[in-house]
């Protein structure tokens, strides 16, 4: 009886800090995928990475390159607008702070693209001061390519629909550029905290 109590305690899950959890969202322990079409299959050898758009000079990276920039681990709480939340999930990537470094523009907006087709826009300020990362190790290990392996962007401050997959660059814009998932109803800003799911949030 003992034994057993113990048991079942010790497989309990862990708490959940209510305050960590927006409105509207349950807590999940599984990491579902979520995608819009297949996952594309990508050679890093061919791979880069750009900035271009409203910029004075484009900047690209090859996977070398990237993995040669400093790199940060961090932990955080994702939100997807289906209404999971995956709390305490630990990363390791380039923080776009060090990306944007040394890249002059008069852009406001970011288009983000991917490989297969995905879009996504946010605010510049959005992806800027430590808030975004494009990341290739998920809890230590290479992001898994249904996950957006090799690279994708994190923006765990906004629903995780802004967290593009398969990350290959971001076009800085003078105009906001409604994306896939922004054209097609989703809200244009996307905050967890104010419930932003659908345009007419
Ligand atoms: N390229 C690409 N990125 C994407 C998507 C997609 O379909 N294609 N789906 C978005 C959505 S709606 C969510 S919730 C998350 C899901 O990421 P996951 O599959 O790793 O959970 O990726 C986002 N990024
Ligand atoms: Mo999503």
């Amino acid at each position: 009886m003992s034994s057993f109590s113990r048991g079942f305690h010790g497989r309990r899950r862990p708490e959940v800090d209510p305050s960590r959890v927006p409105p509207g969202q349950y807590v999940t322990e599984d990491f579902p995928v979520l995608s819009a079409g297949p996952t594309p299959r990508i050679d890093t050898a061919a791979w880069t990475f750009a900035i271009d758009g409203a910029v004075d000079a484009s900047a690209t990276w090859t996977w070398d390159e990237l993995n040669a920039l400093p790199q940060e681990t961090f932990t955080v709480d994702i939100h997807c607008v289906t209404k999971w939340s995956k709390l305490g999930t630990t990363w390791t990537g380039v923080s776009v702070d060090s990306l944007l470094e040394g890249v002059a523009t008069e852009a406001e907006h970011v288009s983000v693209w991917a490989d297969g087709g995905y879009t996504t826009n946010l605010p510049l300020e959005d992806l800027q001061d430590g808030k975004a990362w494009v990341v290739h190790t998920y809890d230590g290990e290479p992001l898994e390519p249904a996950h957006g392996g090799p690279v994708r962007l994190l923006v765990p401050h906004l629903y995780f629909w802004k967290s593009a997959k398969w990350v290959r660059g971001l076009t800085l814009t003078i105009d906001d550029e409604p994306g896939f998932w922004e054209t097609a109803g989703y809200h244009n800003y996307g905050d967890p905290w104010r419930e932003q799911r659908y345009w007419s949030d």
